[in-house]
């Protein structure tokens, strides 16, 4: 006892769109077995991949772990790199059920919130970090209107309206790099975001 343990959690789906498994979650799973940077614990939890409860499991896990960061994982099939999300938008429009078998379109995930919010983590010293250790990265600025955007709105809500010094964001993954892989690269990601206070000084589009 005596010093203070910071804690980390990060987030993964359940399967969703009939697929058996969601690597997000496999990642989410594999970063909380790793040794986790000094002073901190990594705690993973997988979120339902329902509009209507997603948000209400991720707010239950905060409550619980206290976390300084909270990263959510979400699957992006058709995408090659690891992409942390600068953008989460006030729209929820989805091109398939979610598991709960709800297809909202035209919606807000909050009614009244503002348009967008930005993530104001070091997405560029992240992406820098991960591109170093050999893993493919860049930053998106779209993360879609399925669930994956749901959660990252409704996370940047409540950082913005309850819980001003967490810190926190989403990340995609892509379905083509092996979970060792993923994990080295978040690996990178959470230890730039607990260590770094201010972002790389250079326009994303410069990074590669
Ligand atoms: N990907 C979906 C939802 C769950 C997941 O892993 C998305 O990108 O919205």
């Amino acid at each position: 006892m005596g010093f203070l343990m910071r804690h980390v959690l990060i987030t993964g789906f359940e399967p969703f769109g009939g697929a058996s498994d969601n690597l997000s979650w496999d990642a989410a799973a594999a970063l909380a077995r790793r040794p986790a940077p000094d002073g901190t614990r990594i705690s993973a939890v997988r979120l339902p991949c329902v509009f209507d409860t997603s948000l209400t499991v991720l707010r239950a896990a905060v409550t619980e772990y206290d976390p300084a960061l909270v990263i959510c994982l979400g699957l992006a099939n058709g995408r090659t790199e690891i992409t942390p999300e600068r953008v989460a938008i006030n729209l929820d429009d989805a091109r398939i059920p979610d598991n709960a078998g709800a297809q909202p379109f035209d919606r807000p995930v909050i009614p009244g919130g503002p348009a967008a919010y930005l993530a104001d983590l070091p997405l560029k010293a992240a992406v820098a970090a991960m591109t170093a250790a050999g893993v493919p990265a860049s930053i998106s600025y779209t993360a879609g209107t399925f669930v994956c955007n749901h959660v990252f709105y409704g996370l940047r809500h409540l950082i913005a309206t309850e819980r001003p010094d967490l810190r926190g964001g989403f990340v995609h993954v892509p379905p083509n790099l092996p979970v060792e892989r993923l994990t080295d690269g978040l690996a990178e990601l959470v230890r730039i975001c607990l260590d770094t206070d201010t972002d790389l000084a250079v326009s994303a589009g410069t990074l590669h």
